[in-house]
């Protein structure tokens, strides 16, 4: 594919920031306060703006309820749209309630049950509020012991819940269901892996589809043939993207491992199902700065969508017709190891943006401005409370 209708096919792809990255946030061992880190749901919002107003394709931000829970929906929804941006994915938050020590929609208790459940409930509620489209669930549901509990029950108490959510989406929401293969549970997680969620989906219905977070599989994973075969069986609802160099990091995208994601987004841009998938970021910048941490994330999507996108189609599949193997891998490195930067510096300069948004960020005073008139927020780490 050449520039211009690489140009065309980037000002379609649209990623999503998540509110959660814009505050302090840290590891079960600490959480190094950020000066100027965005210590409530509007300056997460303010920030995810300045991501949108520095990219040119951030126009929505997830959010993460309670976390990012106000009185007034509606009054939220107008600030985000004054701040140039709308809300995305409504995140029900099922891990951080006491009641919850034993799961949410798998415990073995009924009432925390239909308490895992309301709270889904209401964000149903919230994502019409705001017309959000997107609900977004990940359970950390899982034992921790062999024996702690039936694991085919909690399939089952899983299912009976997830049916009860999937039948109050309106016909314009989608429920994506999000897997992890561990973490916080640490002998069974009830949503391990792609197949599971795949299994629950079409147990559901159409609403339903998969999400796959790139930092939530075993080391050696070949996400890409996931990405494939979901996209395949119509069952890919997007994407929650971060790296990993152990487990769960949620690093920075594409930067341990950017050629991973150059073929993930080739599986996308092959199957031509931008359109349908949700291109959503979930990191946690512990000890890097917030911001220009999430500008890198999106230029390195930027950048593996672009490569993804030069990948030479037709030489590619009449390598692999003609059983030329060495051909056909060299169609994916030549796209690979092409130096686009100045393409996206044209696209950029052609929305009158810096080529480098990092760049512009860091000179451009806004992360000393926020640090003047935020100061750095107080934070509490688990450990401290002794
Ligand atoms: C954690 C979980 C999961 C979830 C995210 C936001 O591992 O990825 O999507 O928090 O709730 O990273
Ligand atoms: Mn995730
Ligand atoms: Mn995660």
């Amino acid at each position: 594919m050449k520039g211009d209708a690489v140009f065309s096919r980037l000002d379609a792809l649209e990623i999503e920031t998540p509110s959660w990255a814009y505050g302090n946030s840290g590891t079960r061992f600490h959480v190094y306060p950020w000066p100027g880190a965005a210590r409530t749901v509007w300056e997460r919002i303010d920030d995810a703006a300045l991501v949108h107003e520095l990219t040119a394709c951030c126009p929505s931000v997830a959010l993460h309820i309670p976390w990012d829970t106000v009185d007034d929906w509606s009054a939220l929804g107008d600030y985000a749209r004054g701040r140039g941006i709308r809300i995305g994915a409504i995140n029900p938050n099922l891990f951080g309630d006491d009641s919850f020590r034993l799961g949410s929609l798998a415990n073995p208790d009924a009432a925390v049950r239909r308490r895992a459940l309301d709270k889904c409930l209401d964000c149903v509620e919230i994502a019409r509020q705001l017309g959000s489209t997107i609900i977004s669930l990940w359970l950390a549901d899982g034992t921790n012991y062999p024996g702690q509990d039936d694991l085919r029950g909690r399939h089952a108490r899983l299912l009976a819940g997830l049916e009860e959510l999937y039948a109050v989406l309106s016909p314009d929401q989608k429920l994506l269901v999000e897997y992890k293969f561990f973490e916080p549970a640490f002998y069974s997680t009830d949503l391990p892996d792609w197949g599971t969620a795949a299994l629950v989906c079409r147990h559901l219905g159409p609403q339903a589809q998969v999400l796959v977070d790139t930092g939530h599989h075993p080391q050696g994973t070949n996400i890409e043939q996931i990405v494939a075969l979901l996209v395949a069986e119509g069952l890919l609802g997007g994407f929650h993207f971060n790296n990993r160099k152990y487990a769960d990091d949620d690093l920075i995208v594409g930067s341990v491992d950017p050629f991973e994601l150059v073929r993930i987004m080739h599986e996308i841009a092959l199957a031509e199902v931008e359109a349908s998938t949700a291109f959503m970021i979930d990191q946690s910048h512990n000890v890097e700065g917030k911001i220009d941490a999430m500008l890198q994330s999106v230029m390195n999507i930027q950048t593996a969508y672009a490569k993804a996108l030069l990948i030479d189609d037709a030489v590619l599949t009449t390598a692999q017709t003609e059983g030329d193997v060495l051909g056909a891998h060299r169609a994916l490195t030549d796209a690979f190891e092409t130096d686009v930067r100045p393409l996206l510096a044209r696209w950029r300069a052609d929305k009158g943006l810096d080529s480098d948004p990092v760049r512009a960020f860091r000179d451009g005073g806004q992360a000393e401005q926020r640090a003047h008139e935020r100061g750095t927020a107080p934070v509490e780490s688990a450990y401290e409370k002794r």
